[in-house]
């Protein structure tokens, strides 16, 4: 029987404080590839933003001076032997980094991830959607979440790709707590969604535990891969970053909505599985087959704009 195994590595990493330089984060990134290529994945996935610290917990009032926390072309010279040694390797990568391009003469910053294929080439692009937090400064809150205010929302849909065998899509951290990110892809016909996350522990503004949170987290990517029939590998960056606790449970996710592979601790570690694409093909056949079962013509209040209909 003909199979789809592609074996994944979730590649966590602890924190990159402020100061690490650029060049010490790549060698990580770069062992941490070697480790999944050592045991034979096709494909590693790193976290969201995992080239720098997550700035938007910081507020700068010339957006101007974050400007080296943003990468302006991709690849460039600091991630080059990343990209490198993925050739040299055959495997491939995802990568969350800050954006900064330039449409039509005009400035754009994103949180972007990218996904890279076995040849080292870059085959799809996402840029982030679902911008939590805020755009002021609020000073009274232990840090911040300006994620509003370094990014604009992302201009490229969801977008799904062959590759590695099968129907590719990414999101990123936010995106994966709501449904219409995966049902985006999902209609897409998407087999794996590879996504990473920047998760405080604790959450300023609500009474939550870090059991509770974690809770959350996995819910909405388990649901996620159950309700569209797909893998779904989650990616923490993880530990202590510049002072704020960040969650781990980086996990690789079966169509099924069961865990099948997870992190341990909170460095940087790799969770590897053996995904085989074909396991996607019976929920989208019967149970979760969205042309035979889905209703959209009674969906209409979906478009709605910020849930005003009733
Ligand atoms: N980087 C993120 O998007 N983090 C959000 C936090 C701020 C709630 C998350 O959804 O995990």
């Amino acid at each position: 029987m003909m199979t789809r195994v592609v074996r994944i590595a979730a590649a966590q990493m602890g924190p990159v404080n402020s100061g690490e330089p650029k060049r010490v984060t790549v060698e990580r990134m770069m062992q941490l590839l070697e480790r999944a290529a050592d045991e034979g994945c096709d494909l590693a996935v790193f976290p969201e933003l995992a080239l720098t610290t997550f700035f938007p917990r910081a507020y700068l009032a010339d957006l101007v001076e974050a400007d080296g926390f943003y990468e302006h072309a991709m690849p460039n010279a600091d991630v080059q032997p990343l990209f490198d040694l993925a050739r040299g390797r055959g495997i491939g990568f995802s990568l969350g980094y800050a954006e900064i391009a330039v449409e039509n003469a005009v400035v754009h910053r994103y949180n972007t991830q990218i996904l890279v294929g076995g040849d080292g080439g870059i085959v799809s692009r996402y840029r982030k959607v679902h911008l939590p937090g805020h755009t002021d400064h609020r000073p009274a809150d232990p840090f911040q979440n300006l994620e509003k205010y370094y990014f604009e929302v992302g201009n490229l849909g969801f977008p799904v790709v062959d590759a590695f065998d099968g129907r590719v899509g990414m999101c990123i951290c936010n995106d994966r707590r709501w449904p219409e990110t995966y049902r985006m892809m999902g209609l897409k016909g998407v087999e794996l969604i590879v996504l990473g996350y920047t998760t405080p522990l604790h959450n300023p503004r609500a009474d939550q535990s870090a059991e509770l949170r974690m809770f959350q987290s996995r819910l909405c990517m388990q649901a996620g891969a159950y309700q569209n029939s797909t893998f779904v590998v989650g990616v923490a960056k993880a530990g202590r970053e510049d002072g704020v606790d960040l969650m781990g449970g980086s996990c690789i996710i079966h169509p099924d909505g069961r865990v099948i592979a997870e992190t341990g601790g909170l460095g940087d570690e790799i969770a590897v599985a053996d995904c085989d694409l074909d396991d996607c093909l019976n929920g989208k056949a019967e149970e979760f087959n969205f042309e035979r079962n889905r209703r959209p013509e009674l969906y209409q209040g979906l478009l709605a704009p910020h849930g005003s209909t009733r």
